[in-house]
């Protein structure tokens, strides 16, 4: 066997991550954001080095994912939110939508965007994901970010010029327009 390449569960030093969460459903979304916090902690992330970024809904999250992603401030982007079926007739629509944004936001930049957002048939089901009992997908989205952080520290680079450079390490400098008050986890 050649080689193995398998991200670690303890961040790098300086490793910054960023969490956008949905305000739509935030009886859910607070315990999901809380979940990805701890995880974050715990997995060896100084609380400093975790923003959040509040969106309106999920729709709303890959544009703002992707603009994080593509900002070279972070190792990974953790997209949080609840698209809860009997609370829409359009859930389809920003259920997929926001899926498949998530997933472009990530293919555009080459950044790790972790998506954890939870779609449910109902309230009973947002609530065993966001902490009771099917656990919290906020913590595994979390979870699943520090390990692709550390997963494209170790991957080749893009070979050919022009290519998309390799993900940031998400421990460069934020632009000085962007570093206001952000709200730290
Ligand atoms: N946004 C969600 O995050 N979850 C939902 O369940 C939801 N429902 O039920 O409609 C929802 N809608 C708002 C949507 O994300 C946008 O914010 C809105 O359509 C404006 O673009």
């Amino acid at each position: 066997m050649g080689r193995v390449f398998e991200g670690r569960l303890t961040a790098l030093p300086g490793q910054r991550f960023v969490i956008v969460v949905s305000r739509f459903n935030d009886f859910f979304t607070k315990q999901l954001l809380d979940g990805a916090a701890a995880a974050l902690r715990r997995h060896g992330v100084a609380d400093e080095d975790v923003d959040v970024a509040w969106v309106p809904g999920s729709f709303e999250t890959p544009v703002v994912a992707k603009r994080l992603a593509g900002s070279g401030a972070y190792a990974a982007v953790i997209c949080l939110g609840a698209v809860i079926r009997g609370a829409t007739s359009h859930f389809d629509y920003v259920a997929g939508q926001a899926a498949a944004g998530v997933a472009q936001a990530a293919m555009d930049t080459g950044v790790p965007v972790i998506f954890g957002i939870i779609t449910t048939d109902d309230l009973d089901q947002a609530l065993d994901r966001s902490g009771a009992k099917a656990g919290n997908k906020g913590y595994e989205a979390a979870v699943a970010a520090i390990e692709m952080a550390s997963l494209m520290t170790q991957l080749p680079v893009p070979k050919h010029a022009g290519d998309r450079a390799p993900a940031a390490t998400g421990n460069g400098p934020l632009p000085a327009e962007r570093t206001g008050p952000a709200s730290n986890v």
